[in-house]
């Protein structure tokens, strides 16, 4: 049985990754950080399984790797761990410098201060970032970097350090820059997620509009749960590379947005530019959703607020997984767009009537108790 460790386990990539392992046969170990919530809801599901282990660490915490890397011994490191929002990164540049480029040298000292050079296998989990302000369209493993945020200039150390150990100490460790992938398990202030979100949202009568920044920004979106089976199939080469996954489609936020609402049965029409820019509603179908209000026809359903705009913006992310479908024999589109996003629509309509119901619950409990009629 081979164990591995992931970082990060807590996240998006983290929970399909840990099931994937577990399906494969691993002992699954993760690194979590203390918290006074402790909000584990991704994996809330694997606790208790026998082959999944959970120890507290922060990758901001040398020593803490170090205990937690002699105890495992892991066959394989997937370091996936980091402040990942790019738009925060600008907020907390220090604290994601610490998390996103130090830690990946912790990580990676760790293994080596544990003799385990030689036998650990490590994943770093890089990022179309890097491409930045891209000087190439669509970008491979030979397009140069040109950073554009905190975040990604973080990264790009965490991609160079890779890269020096890998020469310098002859360690298997390589990374994955893995362009935007998404889920219904995405963090809730990612475009797409609240996109679908608020798409639910409107379509239920729970929420009036939704204020995006730059709806004209073009992304290559996959299906994270297809991703994590890069991430191994990259662990599992005869030698240590690093590959582009993406895939190959380019499409914008107006586009993703435009797809979602329609998924709840609403039609919206995009007028006007920039920060004038609106979505107002022209129909609805209640074939696809009988529930939905006919008062919404007509009205502004999406508006443009600056304050989601960043300092330096990303606009033109494509990526070419020539390389990865070639060498790791990978489908990049085994999720399609449009299924990606039906996906996280019809995840988050059933959320929000969840979530509708309960608090009725909660209502009806609180009047009933205002009465008497429940003591
Ligand atoms: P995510 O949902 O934001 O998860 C990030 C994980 O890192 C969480 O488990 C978080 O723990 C943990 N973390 C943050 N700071 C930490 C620290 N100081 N010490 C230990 N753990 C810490 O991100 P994701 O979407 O799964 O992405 C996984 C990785 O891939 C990240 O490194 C991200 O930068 C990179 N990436 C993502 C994409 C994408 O489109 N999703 C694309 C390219 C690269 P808490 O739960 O405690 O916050
Ligand atoms: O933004 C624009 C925004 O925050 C995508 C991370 O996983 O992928 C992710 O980073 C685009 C940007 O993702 C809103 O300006 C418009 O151009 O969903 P996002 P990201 O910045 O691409 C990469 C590969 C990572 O590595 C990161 O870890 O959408 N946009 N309006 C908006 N973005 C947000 N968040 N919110 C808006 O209202």
């Amino acid at each position: 049985m081979k164990t591995a460790l992931i970082t990060g386990i807590t996240g998006q990539d983290g929970s399909y990754l840990s099931e994937f392992l577990l399906n494969k046969g691993y002992d699954v170990h993760g690194i979590i950080r203390r918290s006074s919530t402790d909000y584990r809801e991704r994996i809330a599901h694997l606790e208790g399984k026998p082959h999944f282990h959970l120890h507290y660490g922060d990758l901001s915490d040398s020593m803490g790797l170090i205990q937690v890397v002699s105890k495992v011994r892991p066959d394989e490191i997937y370091n996936l761990a980091a402040q990942s929002h790019v738009q925060v990164s600008f907020d907390s540049p220090e604290f994601t410098a610490n998390v996103d480029a130090t830690g990946v040298l912790r990580v990676l000292e760790a293994v080596r201060a544990c003799g385990l050079a030689d036998k650990c296998r490590i994943y770093q989990a890089s990022t179309s970032e890097l491409y930045g302000k891209v000087e190439e369209v669509p970008q491979n493993e030979n397009t140069p970097f040109h950073p554009y945020s905190p975040y990604a200039v973080a990264k790009l150390y965490g991609y160079w350090i890779v890269k020096e150990y890998r020469e310098a100490y002859n360690m298997y460790c390589c990374s994955g820059i893995l362009f935007n992938h998404e889920s219904e398990r995405r963090g809730e202030t990612f475009v797409t997620r609240k996109i679908t979100l608020a798409a639910a949202r409107i379509a239920q009568g729970k929420q009036d509009c939704l204020y995006l920044g730059n709806m004209s920004s073009l992304r290559d979106w996959g299906y994270a749960k297809d991703y994590v089976e890069c991430m191994w199939l990259i662990l599992q080469q005869d030698k240590a590379e690093d590959f582009v996954i993406a895939t190959g489609e380019q499409h914008s936020v107006r586009e993703f947005c435009g797809k979602a609402f329609k998924y709840t049965g609403i039609t919206l029409r995009f007028d006007g530019e920039g920060e004038n820019e609106v979505a107002i509603c022209t129909a609805i179908d209640k074939s696809v959703n009988p529930k939905l209000c006919d008062e919404l026809v007509g009205k502004t359903l999406v508006r443009v607020s600056p304050d989601f705009y960043r300092p330096t913006d990303v606009v033109n992310l494509w990526g070419d997984p020539t390389k990865a479908k070639a060498k790791l024999g990978w489908n990049p589109t085994k999720t399609s767009f449009e299924q990606l996003i039906r996906i996280m629509v019809e995840h988050d309509m059933k959320k929000v009537a969840a979530d509708h119901a309960a608090e009725q619950v909660r209502t009806n409990l609180a009047e009933y108790l205002e009465k008497g009629i429940v003591k």
